[in-house]
């Protein structure tokens, strides 16, 4: 039976509406949205009515990690020396760790208005560097922990195989995210089989970088995709650390955005995770190219990588979303803020986007990361409108900043501040995940997460 949900207002497509009537069908997707209704049969939402946000790019794992790397290291503490931490504390996680800590990560994500997740997936073998006997384990595991918390997975599972550019041998470290080709599509396929036909499921592929595949594999790569599924998403970090720029100078001769340009057909399939570092060209062309660009301000501000060059992007239509990333923080209105902030800083001006008079900030961020996250997790979602998903969040009417505002206002007040709460009840595919910012499994959840992360520190 259809469900039927009467929102006081809601973001629509056409812009901010009252009365709001959504139609929820059995299989989660909107069947119908009309504006000015009155329905006494409709269950009332108790606030403003907007999209889920899509979370572009987590590393599920690295959640238990968050907040255990802000000691001055011997070596000076550079983007690298932050990696060998995280390789160090992956060495250890089991499944059950990795299903534990993804679980605790997805339901934060509901309760903060991320309603999908694109999971970048590495962590692949046992801690010997050797496949567990189901070569998939730790991929099931990530879908486990989005079943249980409810949330849509884009799941990407990454190939992995050298060290840096020029084909290097992978260290010690990275003997956990190892495959050749073979070993990756066999993998890629029985995930394929896996989530076919799955709701709220997507699969897609992740090169993981120009420093871990080579160009001749990220080829073949490619034609795996094309034989799999020619529509997947294809994500890849690029251009997120200026050591990076160098070294595929060095060895490719071009720029890591400007080699993907010329050698891959950059299109609406790709994000491209980062891309911090473009010079102009390359940030016409990947605005042109109609891929996304895949920003993760507060990980990119942890890590030191540099900022992304908006202006000239945006100004070109260029399409970008937010990512959690190493979930230094949990907080799709955090990221935009931050992202905000730092073109601000960067240009000494307010008008990033160069917006018409009177047009809020807020809301142009918040419309432009749901699309933009929609389009990387290939999935039909970030908008309030027939035949998308029902991933929707009420926002905090009792939040006493949400509570007085109207439109777009909501969004500069949950973005810019000062509202505390913005989040109350969140749905996704067409459930009700999160009621009055608790999740049925939070309890549950947390206590198991605790364990975990004691276990894993001791
Ligand atoms: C990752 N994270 O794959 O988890 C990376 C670090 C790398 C970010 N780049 C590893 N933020 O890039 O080699
Ligand atoms: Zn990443």
């Amino acid at each position: 039976m259809p469900r039927r949900y009467l929102a006081p207002s809601a973001m629509l497509p056409s812009g901010w509406a009252d009365d709001v009537l959504i139609i929820v069908d059995d299989d989660g997707s909107i069947a119908s949205v009309a504006s000015g209704m009155i329905d006494v049969t409709a269950e009332r939402l108790n606030g403003p009515v907007v999209p889920g946000m899509p979370n572009l790019h987590s590393h599920a794992f690295q959640r238990a990690m968050a907040g255990l790397t802000q000691r001055a290291g011997p070596e000076g503490d550079s983007f690298w020396a932050w990696r060998e931490l995280m390789y160090r504390f992956l060495a250890r996680l089991t499944p059950d760790d990795v299903e534990a800590i993804a679980t605790e990560l997805y339901i934060e994500m509901l309760q903060a208005g991320y309603t999908s997740v694109a999971e970048f997936h590495y962590l692949h073998h046992d801690t010997t560097g050797k496949p567990y006997s189901n070569a998939v384990e730790m991929a099931e595991r990530i879908c486990a922990a989005a079943d249980a918390a409810g949330i849509g997975l884009t799941l990407l599972p990454v190939f992995y195989a050298h060290g840096n550019f020029g084909g290097l041998a992978p260290t010690a470290g990275q003997r956990r995210f190892i495959t050749d080709t073979e070993q990756f599509s066999r993998m890629l396929e029985t995930l394929g089989s896996a989530l076919a036909q799955r709701p709220m499921r997507r699969l897609g592929v992740a090169p993981h970088s120009l420093r871990a595949v080579a160009p001749g594999e990220l080829r073949q790569l490619l034609a795996l995709r094309d034989r799999i599924d020619a529509a997947m998403p294809v994500h890849i970090h690029a251009a997120e650390q200026q050591k990076e720029v160098d070294d595929c100078i060095a060895s490719l001769r071009t720029r890591p955005v400007q080699w993907l340009l010329d050698h891959v057909g950059l299109n609406e399939q790709w994000c491209l995770v980062h891309a911090t570092h473009m010079d102009e060209v390359e940030t016409t062309g990947l605005a042109d190219s109609g891929a996304v660009a895949g920003l993760c301000p507060t990980t990119e501000g942890d890590l030191g990588d540099g900022l992304f060059n908006a202006r000239p992007f945006l100004a070109r239509d260029g399409r970008f979303g937010i990512g959690g990333d190493s979930h230094v923080s949990i907080d799709p209105f955090l990221e935009l803020r931050l992202f905000e902030y730092g073109q601000r800083i960067r240009s000494e001006q307010r008008n990033v986007f160069g917006l018409a008079r009177e047009e809020s900030f807020g809301g142009r961020l918040y419309r432009a990361a749901c699309s933009g996250g929609a389009q990387a997790l290939g999935q039909p979602i970030g908008a309030i409108a027939a035949g998308r998903r029902a991933d929707w969040i009420v926002l905090n009417a009792s939040d006493v900043a949400i509570a007085p505002q109207r439109g777009d206002a909501l969004l500069d007040s949950a973005i810019f501040g000062p509202a505390k709460a913005p989040v109350g009840d969140v749905m996704a595919g067409g459930k009700w995940r999160v009621r009055d910012r608790a999740h049925p499994r939070g309890a549950e959840s947390a206590a198991r997460y605790a364990g975990t992360v004691k276990r894993l520190l001791t």
